[in-house]
């Protein structure tokens, strides 16, 4: 029970089977008629829930003892008769072929071929041909070749209007509607074999009309004398009366209804995908995913699974904690574990990320210049991983990149990490395999390396990393922020929180604050801007400026990656803002909180 829809499939679903329970207690306890009849009108209930039961009450039950015969006469009636017969042997071969098609992993649009011939076939050798053989009197294969035309007209209208509800419902946002497995499946077969139905109604009418079909019949039992009938079958022998050209034109236009439902999706979803490729996946509104659109990148896109969160965090966890090594043979350990949490940036609000020991950020890395290091990370994702280490001088083996200087840490996997750093300053380490998505989930955290001999002109009364992140929550989901259609982020972070509930540094007038700014985002560049009064950067991507390259400023471009070392001097008391200075990224989707939002954080500075 993720999204709205899931909660209405559950009363569908109810009402459905509470219907078709009622149906089938009234088809064998007061209804005449032929049991070929009683459990078409059983099966089309079951898909087509109340709708099914609607129909039986107002074309098929009998609403007095003895005055069926009378009551199923009217043509529409007989029509609903027709097309319910004819429903129930199709939808359930294109059910029963979806289901098995679905967990095959074939391409969508062999999914829709074989539905189609399944229905047929079900249509034709089991429910026209076997079951109404004692109505119809003649062999087996008369019968096959007596019903060919009349089953291919209305199975073709039926899947003309099933086969679009499919694929463009199973391709769409949802993709947890291609497995069966979810109930969204289901729902989705009902809708597309009401659809059918509506489309196969009138073509049904007609050929019951015609007599080249039968509709609804009156069956007695053969004992007693219960009825005016009294016990004999009725007639129904059919003699049709439409002529070559009409039957010719009808097939014409069915075959065209095929086509069209079969073919139009595939102008606005990939058919080519299968449901093992994209199965489960859910869109964001407005993200673009068209015929063109590779399963890949739909996976790449699609919202954290709900499902997959092992973990719930509230405002008290923080982020980017510094992390406890432990001394193995003189070499520092670091243990790293990846995993699906539910992380919260703002009272209420929580967004569903993937993270380093269960918080976004990871765990700040501190170590010295010159020392031994070694990182485990072991990898408990729905998908594989790796760890980079950003601007780090180490041998190429450890530099994390996937499929080309290490294979992916696999679900369950891990990894060694061991280097000795030969550089001092203010790095990050972030995820680099499927990044778009894993870094913009939160795969990321500060690495601090202090430096082998003191510099203390770099140095500040207090040192405060910030850590930047935007997000993409809409509708109860989590998807990777990205600058791209349908992707743009409605919440933004400094070290996992949206202001107001970032934190608040507080300090006197006359000290000073260096603040490490790390680009750890990885869609976007933040402006970011500290009031009362320019800083000085000191450092560049962690290389410490000579004293002669350092300079004033009060805003610097932080981009992906990027990381600037500024040490600000507290001029005067007050309450001092540090913000990113692009307006949309301080709110919190687009609402101002306290004066501000997202990237933004106050430095509280009491008197001296
Ligand atoms: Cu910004």
């Amino acid at each position: 029970m993720i999204q709205p829809i899931d909660y209405f499939l559950v009363v569908w679903f109810t009402l459905a089977i509470a219907s078709t329970v009622y149906v089938a207690w009234d088809q064998y306890r007061n209804n005449p008629e032929p049991t070929v009849m009683k459990w078409g009108f059983i099966l089309v209930t079951l898909y087509m829930g109340p709708f099914g039961l609607l129909l039986y009450v107002l074309a098929d039950k009998e609403p007095r003892p003895g005055e069926h015969e009378q009551f199923v006469k009217p043509l529409w009636k007989q029509g609903v008769g027709s097309t319910i017969h004819c429903v129930a042997g199709d939808a359930t071969g294109i059910i029963l072929a979806a289901a098995i098609t679905a967990t095959l992993g074939l391409p969508m649009w062999i999914d829709l071929i074989v539905e189609y011939l399944s229905g047929f076939a079900f249509g034709l050798f089991i429910f026209q041909s076997l079951f109404m053989k004692s109505m119809m009197g003649g062999t087996y294969a008369q019968n096959v070749r007596k019903t060919f035309i009349p089953e291919l007209i209305s199975m073709n209208f039926m899947m003309g209007g099933m086969a679009p509800v499919m694929s463009l419902l199973m391709m769409s946002r949802d993709m947890r509607a291609m497995l069966p497995t979810e109930l969204l499946f289901w729902g989705v077969m009902s809708l597309g074999v009401i659809a059918g139905f509506a489309l196969a109604y009138p073509a049904n009418m007609w050929m019951v009309q015609r007599g080249l079909k039968h509709g609804l019949m009156t069956q007695r039992r053969s004992h007693g004398n219960d009825s005016h009938h009294g016990g004999k079958h009725q007639q129904h022998g059919m003699e049709p009366d439409a002529t070559g050209p009409q039957i010719a034109a009808v097939t014409i236009v069915s075959a065209f209804a095929l086509g069209v439902g079969m073919v139009a999706p595939a102008n606005w979803v990939n058919l080519r995908l299968s449901a093992r490729e994209v199965g489960g996946a859910i869109m964001a509104q407005g993200m673009i995913t068209d015929r063109d659109t590779p399963a890949a990148a739909m996976l790449d896109m699609a919202a954290v699974d709900p499902r997959d969160v092992v973990a719930k965090y509230d405002l008290s966890s923080r982020g980017a904690r510094v992390l406890a090594a432990r001394v193995e043979n003189g070499v520092k350990v670091f243990d790293l574990e990846t995993s699906v949490i539910r992380w919260t940036i703002l009272p209420g609000v929580t967004v569903d990320g993937y993270a380093f020991n269960g918080q976004i950020p990871g765990p700040t890395l501190r170590f010295r210049q010159g020392e031994r290091i070694r990182i485990n990370v072991r990898n408990h994702l729905p998908e594989s991983t790796t760890v980079h280490w950003h601007g780090l001088i180490l041998p190429n083996v450890m530099d994390g990149a996937a499929h080309v200087t290490q294979d992916p840490i696999q679900k369950g996997g891990i990894y060694h990490y061991e280097f000795t750093p030969v550089q001092y300053g203010t790095y990050l380490y972030h995820s680099h395999d499927h990044v778009d998505r894993q870094q913009a989930l939160g795969l990321y955290g500060a690495l601090i390396i202090d430096p082998a001999a003191r510099d203390p002109s770099v140095e500040a009364n207090y040192d405060y990393a910030v850590l930047l992140q935007e997000w993409l929550k809409r509708e109860g989901l989590t998807f990777p922020a990205m600058p791209m259609d349908g992707g743009q982020p409605n919440f933004f972070t400094i070290n996992g929180r949206a202001y107001p509930a970032t934190d608040t540094i507080f300090m006197r007038a006359g000290e000073t604050l260096k603040v490490r700014f790390i680009g750890s985002n990885n869609g976007f560049i933040h402006p970011m801007h500290i009031h009362g009064g320019p800083f000085e950067v000191v450092a560049v991507d962690g290389q410490t400026l000579q004293p002669s390259a350092r300079y004033q400023a009060d805003t610097i471009n932080v981009g992906p990656g990027q990381r600037f070392d500024v040490i600000w001097p507290a001029r005067r008391p007050g309450r001092w803002l540090l913000h990113c200075h692009i307006g949309h990224h301080m709110t919190n989707n687009n609402v101002e909180t306290r004066g501000g939002g997202g990237l933004m954080m106050v430095i509280n500075v009491a008197p001296r």
